[in-house]
């Protein structure tokens, strides 16, 4: 889900009607700002209902972040991630959390959306999802603006939260209830799906920090392109910065790209590398590190290096759509 629209194939922010929508419970709730509210419960000294005028009138942040759905958490090994670019508005968290003021046994902060249903079997579901609180804390926003409009009922209207830094999953949509916990919810969505075992690692953990990953996006794959010098370019990202972007055509070794910064806020970052293309077929990959020391594995994962396909034609024009 990259926007792959031929005059503009690479938008650094993704238009709001552009992004994915990933619903995972029934019809979508409808909410009226009028009568939604937030409440803050469990382990705090201040319980709260907070209304909508109330968080709206809160200090807010503004930032770029890279929106990334995990993929179906059914079908682990099938490659059905989307994402995307987008700016985001709200309130950090931190500041409705010292409005109620956690308890000292508060560990876990539980976000629950408004949203019911059945999954995988499990009927009677909320949208619930948890982080540890410090963390949580620390990066959750609760996004009341996208790409400078109010969120679009699909994508949680009035107010949901965004976890800039982490897969989709757990940016709950439609947000109604904040609850401080000694312990994680045993629920379908936090201990029974969303689970892996990282590479490397024998205990499973919950879904969170979004893996390293790019995408070529220049030239569009399956296209025929004028042989000669070529531009590659696409963007990288990962939870944290992306620090090198490699691209290799055919057969030949991987070669560095010119890779951009990623700045203060957790976008995805741009690459290019310009390539002379031999007239005939041709397979161009691309794989980013990140400064984990994380690399993009060959093939297998969700993340897996991508690839793209083209045809480089003499004295051709490009091909229209
Ligand atoms: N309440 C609620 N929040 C949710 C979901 C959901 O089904 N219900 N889906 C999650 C998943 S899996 C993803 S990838 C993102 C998708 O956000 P979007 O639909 O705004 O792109 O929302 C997350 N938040
Ligand atoms: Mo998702």
């Amino acid at each position: 889900m990259i926007r792959t629209d031929p005059e503009t194939p690479d938008l650094f922010l993704t238009p709001v009607e552009d992004v994915f929508i990933r619903n995972h419970l029934g019809p979508h709730p409808r909410l009226d700002p009028a009568t939604w509210s937030l409440t803050v419960e469990g382990l705090v000294e201040r319980p709260l209902r907070l209304d909508f005028p109330t968080l709206r009138g809160l200090p807010h942040r503004r930032f770029t972040a890279v929106h990334e759905c995990f993929g179906n958490p059914l079908h682990p090994t099938v490659p059905t991630r989307a994402v995307t670019n987008v700016e985001w508005a709200g309130v950090p968290l931190a500041a409705v959390l010292e409005l109620a003021g956690p308890r000292p046994e508060a560990r876990h902060v539980w976000l629950e959306g408004a949203d019911t249903g059945d999954f995988a079997g499990e009927s009677g579901l909320s949208y619930l999802k948890d982080l540890p609180l410090d963390q949580a804390s620390a990066e959750v926003v609760l996004a009341h603006t996208m790409n400078g409009e109010p969120l679009h009922p699909d994508h949680g209207y009035p107010v949901r939260a965004v976890a800039p830094l982490m897969f989709g999953t757990n940016s709950v949509k439609w947000l109604s209830r904040i609850v401080l916990a000694a312990d994680r919810p045993d629920h379908l969505f936090t201990t029974r799906l969303y689970t892996r075992v990282l590479p490397g690692e024998s205990e499973t953990r919950p879904v969170r920090e979004k893996d390293v990953s790019s995408k070529l996006l220049t030239p569009v794959d399956g296209r025929t392109v004028p042989a000669g010098s070529c531009e590659l370019a696409g963007y990288a990202w990962s939870s944290t910065e992306v620090t090198s972007v490699e691209i290799a055509v055919d057969d030949a070794d991987w070669r560095p790209a010119a890779l951009d910064r990623r700045g203060p806020d957790p976008a995805w970052q741009r690459f290019r590398l310009r390539h002379d293309l031999a007239p005939g077929p041709h397979r161009i990959r691309c794989r980013a590190t990140d400064s984990a020391g994380r690399v993009q594995p060959l093939s297998g994962d969700r993340n897996a290096v991508h690839e793209i396909h083209v045809v480089a034609e003499s004295g051709g024009r490009p091909s229209e759509v």
